[in-house]
């Protein structure tokens, strides 16, 4: 079993609920085993300002799924919840799921990019990761602690 992190946005649509609902069905991946999730998040938009605030948090699972088959099932989750493609780049959204961290691997394939290329500048992506792994440290060696410090 590997473990991996996945990180949640929304900030359309009752963007807690949306959140919310994923989580648990993060908790139904197959081949897996759901260890925890962070509290919800709430901050300012990254990128374009004039969009909603939006809910942020962090599950970590352990799984014997591919990062390929991974990101097949978020994919699939992301689109049940009427998940637009092609919107503006940093644009609002149901919800976004995004592979942080699979293991200790780094990944660059066409549809992978593994740790997730925003993660060390990320507030809602660190703070959340802080409460449920607060020792973690990156593939590349940086610690999470330092991320923080240093943001
Ligand atoms: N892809 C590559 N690597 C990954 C990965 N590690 N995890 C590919 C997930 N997907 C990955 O994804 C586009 C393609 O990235 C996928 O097809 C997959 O093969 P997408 O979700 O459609 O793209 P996106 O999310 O719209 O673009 P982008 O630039 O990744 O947006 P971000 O970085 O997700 O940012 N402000 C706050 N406060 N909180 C937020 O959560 N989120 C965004 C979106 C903007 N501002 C925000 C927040
Ligand atoms: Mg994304």
């Amino acid at each position: 079993m590997v473990i991996v992190y996945i990180g949640l946005g929304s900030n359309l649509f009752e963007p807690k609920k949306q959140v919310t609902r994923a989580v648990e069905e993060l908790k139904n991946l197959p081949r897996s085993k759901f260890v925890k999730a962070s509290s919800l998040y709430s901050s300012k938009p990254m990128g374009p300002k004039d969009q909603p605030n939006y809910i942020n948090a962090i599950v970590a699972i352990e799984t014997r799924l591919m990062p390929i088959e991974l990101l097949n099932y978020t994919q699939e989750i992301e689109k049940k919840r009427g998940r637009l493609r092609k919107n503006e780049h940093w644009g609002p959204r149901i919800l976004d799921l995004d592979v942080i961290l699979f293991g200790n691997e780094t990944i660059n394939s066409e549809r992978l990019t593994v740790p997730h290329y925003g993660i060390k500048d990320r507030k809602f992506v660190l703070y959340p990761l802080l409460e449920i792994v607060p020792d973690l440290q990156l593939p590349d060696g940086t610690k999470l602690r330092t991320l923080l410090k240093s943001s």
